[in-house]
């Protein structure tokens, strides 16, 4: 029979846990270099060796005295689902401080095996590190590994599915931190009470009782339930008190020295120097980039040159997959007679859903360009220039990670890293600022109209719309931090991590990770969508009149469709925001997922094209944009702002909804919140560049 085995991948944030469990599992989990990439644990599989071994991928945490709801994630799964076995992951390039959780994890009493990560960048910083020795003094085995190298993996393999090491570790306990007598006589006066209660023998007796001492919430939480609460709570309050009295600081500052005391002579003892200390290049350059009055301009700059470089790059590619499609519509107009199969392909499909894959080089090169500013590390220093001034709108630097996921790629992972905030109060703003981002779904809806009204200065338009982007959830942030979310940010703590040079293999596999979700997604729910709405305005056919042009015929027909009458009954509303009904109603299917906004202009306006006869009659979807008199430079303005700000997709609501407690108010906030506001800015920015005669 074979062997099975769950192992919990446990460590702080951003030691490399997930490019461990991908090394191990083969699977292709999110990985980037900042903290808080993983939100969720997840799970992977690998038989080895005879062995079935189900790994778990971890939140990172510093302790197992969770705060954040994704510390939460982690501590539960150790805690009540009992793994046989915690893979804790250290960083050996940051040994003292990962080690913390290493003493807390060893409380537990199962069966460890340390992963020394990052032992590269260790030596890169000109010290080496002993991992025999690190065994010796731990008492658990331990394995140096390079996870983005997928060194060490097959030797991590065999350490975890070594039985002999799991019965040497019963055996011989390994080495926990020494608390000295007078908390060590406290911590056994309190087990002494704790063994009374039979239930809480499922928990390790020591654990508890220290755990206890250290005021831990979950601790307490566990021993409140307890029908000995009374007794072991007021023993609890003793033995505090004993130790408060006795050195005069409070237990959790004793016990917390303690550890620390274990792990800095720990890694004191098994770190050496090397001969030649190399340059350390994370210092430079932080140097510079962290700096008071260059930090900004500096990530501004960065931001910048991600969008030149994007649309310098794809411009060529773009315009080949429009003529593609172009081609393609041509030909199936030729190829399948006339009638409502060629309406729904060539309009429908092509026009419509071909408009969204035209703008998939684009995206590809945005990810790209992402994906490399993700895995260098400079994200979290971007979130550490931008902490001053979200101070000012009430939140701080930490919030600007899920920003900065939603516009890399979606709003739906920005909404989940929300969950690495300590208070719930920066959480729910954060989880409501995040969809203003320009995500990779709404990307195209930008694309489009910034090529076919401001064609010259592509890259610094889309850079505006960033900033305006961003400046519009600072002041919501504001807004609601000095109104129905009053309070304080939390304290600021965010490692900044060394400085990698991204992989090409790890950046090119998330380019496509997140380019493979733009392509399935236009080839399920927005040719779905797609079609529904091409026959909301293609039906129901029209009388034909001999009186009419083709062209006033197709355009009737749409007036007359269903969908068409349904635009003409909202137009008034929307006038005074310089759109129409038709494109209303592309912006509530918009709901469904953002890029059908394009795919529904692409259809409306294929309709709404007669065929000329002409050898190529049709034109890419932002030329026929730029050249229709109903829209004008500043219509599309008020337009993109009205997307940028109205709510988010129904999948995003929908873990929006989740997150934040699944309460009815935040969601209506969201939906009716974010409407009107949409509403009001689109209005301003319309009225006043009427008023003004901007881009009329
Ligand atoms: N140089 C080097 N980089 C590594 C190593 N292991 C992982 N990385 C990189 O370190 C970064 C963090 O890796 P992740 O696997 O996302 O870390 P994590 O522990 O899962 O992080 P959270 O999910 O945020 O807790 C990524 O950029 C990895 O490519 C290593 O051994 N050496
Ligand atoms: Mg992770």
């Amino acid at each position: 029979m074979e062997k099975k085995l769950t192992v919990a991948i446990a460590g702080n944030p951003n030691c490399g846990k997930s490019t461990l469990f991908n090394a191990l599992t083969g699977s292709n989990q999110h990985v980037g270099n900042y903290p808080g990439v993983t939100v969720e644990k997840k799970w992977g599989f690998r038989n080895f060796e005879g062995t079935e071994i189900s790994f778990v991928d971890l939140p990172g945490t510093y302790s197992l005295s969770a705060y954040s709801e994704d510390e939460i994630v982690a501590r539960d799964f150790i805690l009540k689902d009992k793994p046989d076995l915690i893979l804790c992951v250290v960083d050996a390039s940051n040994l003292e401080r990962n080690l913390y959780l290493f003493t807390q994890i060893r409380e537990l009493d199962v069966p460890i095996v340390l992963a020394l990560n990052m032992v590269d960048i260790l030596a890169d910083k000109g010290y080496e590190i002993s991992a025999k020795e690190l065994s010796e003094i731990l008492g658990v085995p331990v394995v140096a590994t390079v996870g983005n190298k997928a060194k060490g993996i097959d030797e991590l393999l065999k350490t975890i599915t070594q039985k002999s090491w799991i019965e040497h570790m019963k055996a011989h306990p390994p080495a926990s931190v020494d608390y000295g007598d007078d908390i060590k006589l406290e911590i056994e006066k309190l087990q002494k009470v704790i063994a009374k209660d039979s239930k809480l023998a499922s928990y390790p007796k020591s654990w508890l009782a220290i755990k206890l001492l250290d005021n831990d919430p979950v601790a307490l939480d566990i021993a409140k339930k307890s029908p000995l609460a009374a007794e072991i709570l007021a023993q609890n309050e003793k033995s505090r008190h004993h130790i408060e009295e006795h050195f005069g600081e409070t237990p959790e500052t004793k016990i917390a020295e303690y550890r620390y005391g274990f792990t800095h002579s720990v890694a004191k003892s098994v770190i050496k120097k090397l001969p030649q200390k190399k340059r350390d290049w994370t210092l430079i350059i932080d140097k510079i980039v962290l700096n008071r009055f260059l930090g900004i301009p500096i990530f501004a700059a960065v931001m910048f040159i991600i969008f030149a470089f994007t649309f310098s790059v794809s411009t060529p590619l773009v315009e080949l997959f429009e003529q593609f499609f172009a081609w393609l519509g041509d030909t199936a107009a030729e190829i399948i007679p006339e009638g409502p199969i060629q309406s729904l392909v060539v309009d429908g499909l092509i026009g419509g859903v071909g408009g969204v894959l035209g703008f998939f080089p684009l995206v590809l090169f945005m990810f790209f360009s992402i994906a490399f500013f993700e895995d260098s590390g400079y994200m979290a220093r971007a979130a550490f220039v931008m902490d001053k001034i979200m101070h000012k709108f009430g939140l701080h630097g930490k919030s600007f990670l899920p920003m900065m996921i939603s516009t890399n790629g979606c709003a739906v992972p920005g909404i989940m890293a929300s969950r690495t905030l300590d208070s719930k109060r920066d959480r729910l703003i954060t989880m409501f600022i995040s969809p203003f981002m320009i995500c990779g779904a709404k990307l195209p809806i930008f694309i489009l109209f910034i090529s076919a009204f401001f064609s010259k200065n592509q890259a610094s338009v889309m850079f505006l719309m960033y900033i305006i982007s961003v400046c519009i959830a600072l002041c919501v942030a504001k807004v609601l931090s000095s109104t129905v979310l009053k309070g304080e940010p939390a304290h600021f703590v965010m490692e900044l991590p060394p400085y990698h040079i991204p992989t090409l293999k790890g950046i090119l596999l998330k380019m496509w990770e997140r380019g493979w979700m733009y392509i399935r997604k236009a080839g399920t729910i927005i040719v779905l969508i797609t079609i529904i709405l091409w026959a909301g305005f293609r039906y129901p056919t029209i009388e034909e009149n001999p009186d009419m042009s083709e062209e006033e015929i197709a355009s009737v027909q749409i007036e007359q469709s269903y969908l068409g009458r349904l635009g003409n009954f909202i137009s008034p509303v929307v006038k005074p925001i310089g759109m129409d009904g038709t494109k209303t109603i592309a912006l509530i299917a918009g709901l469904a997922a953002k890029e059908v906004v394009v795919s529904t202009l692409g259809t409306l306006y294929s309709l709404g094209e007669v065929d000329t006869g002409d050898e190529e009659s049709t034109k890419p979807l932002q030329e026929k944009i730029a050249t229709d008199p109903e829209w004008s430079p500043l219509k599309a303005i008020a337009f993109l702002i009205f997307c940028m700000i109205y709510p988010p997709c129904i999948v995003a609501m929908a873990v929006f909804f989740r997150e934040t407690g699944s309460k009815i108010k935040w969601l209506l906030g969201l939906l009716i919140g974010n409407t009107i506001f949409a509403y009001l800015m689109a209005f301003l920015v319309y009225q006043i560049g009427t008023l003004l005669k901007l881009g009329v």
